[in-house]
């Protein structure tokens, strides 16, 4: 369905008319007192947004469009699968109000259908950290949504409105058409059914439209999806209901009568530690933290003390444990540290990574884990507060770790690098463990692991965070453990026996 512009030109005064009467999901009542803050939302113009520079970056597209003549593109249609972030977004910052709705229309393609990828839309705040994220999914509708939501709680923020699609490089390519953004801030309220809805155009128009062929509206005013995030309030990055679902095509599904937006956000995990036998070190790896704090990317206080390098013990995997009163008998506290629990891989934890992803590095061995970077000017973290025991015994961290430069990038400059630290719950940093940049081993699964046995009783919060200017770098961790042994009370089960 391309190059129908002359098309849309003839037919736009009444289209424009008809879909704005007909949307469900746009916000209702008048906007005359309502102030518009978005620069070029029709994406006519070359102002406002930016298109960072990835190997997928966005651009403005006369493919598709809703508003005259033109939308913006992210995501791949017709270049090279390659791996890439590709995001258009906008800053601003909002003056106070009542309400504030953010509505947009946009176009999802994802062909052929690839649950590896995802398309996103959120609220940044000026660091690029998502605050919010209002929709996600993987959608192939190769037609115009209409979406809207509340975002009254960035009102007086300097935030950025965020658009992206994820390609993991394979099978499907995934992309994303937007036109009509808009951030209105409104002096009464209006209603808002958050959500988006696919645009039903009434009988004439579709008849216009169908001698295109590849036309899939269908004209059912009242069709509505099922998979509408939960309300706006307590939406986060971990509950977004729409990760997982998986749409089927507007005119081939049955339209439901009525918005009935399902209670689907709810984290079906409970983030409490059990003591699972996952311990996965193997011998064959030189462990490797690869302290070098000679930079840091965040402030932070100077640590007080330097990081561990090498193990204090090689546990191994014991699937009866025993207690006599030579063994340890360890607990696991890291709840989800594979990054394979829940909609999104990261129950459990707090983070702006979106998505994990396969990392086979340069000896072949692969694992999936929590990505960051990927793209050029990002900010990715994650972080989990876990409750270290008051009980005597030994007290260890491990994680697997990897960075993979991207190979056609400058060499990596002072900004691109993981930082990893334990912080308090305050996010004070009380140590920092590892930083891993230009200077680290690269392109190979490392493990690092260190002696926690300073903290014994306190809340630690590990805290990884990942930035990139220039540079489309990755960094990979999986299987983040930290486990607390005691010699011989076998109050844990399954459990980890100390090497003796
Ligand atoms: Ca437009
Ligand atoms: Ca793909
Ligand atoms: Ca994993």
């Amino acid at each position: 369905m391309s190059k129908r512009r002359w098309l849309a030109l003839l037919f736009i005064p009444g289209l424009v008319l008809i879909l704005v009467l007909a949307q469900p999901g746009a916000a209702s009542s008048d906007d005359d007192e309502c102030q518009e803050l978005l620069l070029n939302g029709d994406m006519e113009s070359g102002e406002g947004w930016i298109f960072p520079p990835t190997a997928a970056r966005g651009v403005y597209s006369t493919d598709q469009f809703f508003s005259p003549t033109r939308s913006a593109r992210i995501g791949i249609v017709d270049g090279d699968n390659v791996s890439s972030f590709s995001s258009l977004r906008q800053r601003l910052q909002s003056p106070g109000g009542e309400q504030m709705i953010l509505s947009w229309r946009m176009f999802p393609l994802s062909q052929p259908q690839d649950g590896s990828d995802l398309q996103f839309v959120g609220i940044l705040n000026s660091a690029l950290a998502e605050q919010r994220r209002l929709w996600s999914g993987v959608r192939n509708d190769a037609a115009w949504l209409d979406c809207s939501y509340d975002v009254s709680e960035f009102l007086s923020s300097d935030i950025y409105v965020n658009f992206t699609v994820k390609n993991d490089g394979a099978n499907g390519k995934t992309a994303l058409y937007v036109d009509d953004v808009s951030l209105k801030v409104c002096p009464a309220p209006q209603q808002v059914s958050p959500g988006c809805a696919p645009i039903t155009p009434t009988a004439t128009v579709t008849e216009t439209v169908t001698s295109t062929p590849t036309n899939t509206v269908t004209p059912t005013p009242t069709a509505s999806f099922t998979d509408t995030p939960t309300p706006s309030v307590t939406a986060t990055p971990t509950e977004d209901a729409t990760v997982t679902s998986t749409p089927t095509t507007p005119s081939t599904e049955t339209p439901t009568p009525s918005a009935t937006p399902t209670a689907t956000g709810v984290p079906t995990d409970t983030p409490t530690a059990t003591a699972t036998a996952t311990y996965t070190s193997s011998p064959t790896h030189t462990p490797s933290p690869s302290p070098s704090p000679t930079r840091t990317t965040t402030p932070s206080p100077t640590p007080e003390h330097s990081p561990t390098a090498t193990p204090t013990f090689t546990p191994i995997v014991s699937p009866t444990p025993t207690s006599t009163p030579d063994t340890f008998v360890c607990q696991q506290l890291v709840f989800n540290p594979g990054f394979d629990v829940g909609i999104d891989n990261y129950a459990g934890w707090e983070q702006n990574l979106f998505i994990t992803a396969t990392y086979k590095d340069k000896d072949g061995i692969e694992r999936e884990g929590a990505w960051f970077g990927g793209a050029t000017e990002s900010v990715h973290f994650l972080y989990q507060d876990i409750e270290i025991p008051a009980i005597a015994g030994q007290t260890s961290l491990n994680y697997w770790w990897a960075i993979n430069p991207f190979g056609m990038d400058p060499p990596l400059n002072a900004s691109d690098a993981m930082t990893l630290t334990l912080r308090n719950t305050d996010d004070e940093v009380l140590d920092l463990l590892a930083v891993i940049d230009g200077d680290s081993d690269s392109r190979q699964w490392l493990n690092a692991s260190f002696d926690l046995d300073a903290y014994l009783g306190q809340t630690l919060r590990f805290y990884a965070e990942a930035t990139t200017q220039d540079t489309r770098t990755s960094w990979y961790l999986d299987d983040v453990l930290l486990n607390s042994c005691a010699r011989g009370a076998a109050v844990y089960l399954p459990a980890m026996m100390r090497d003796q």
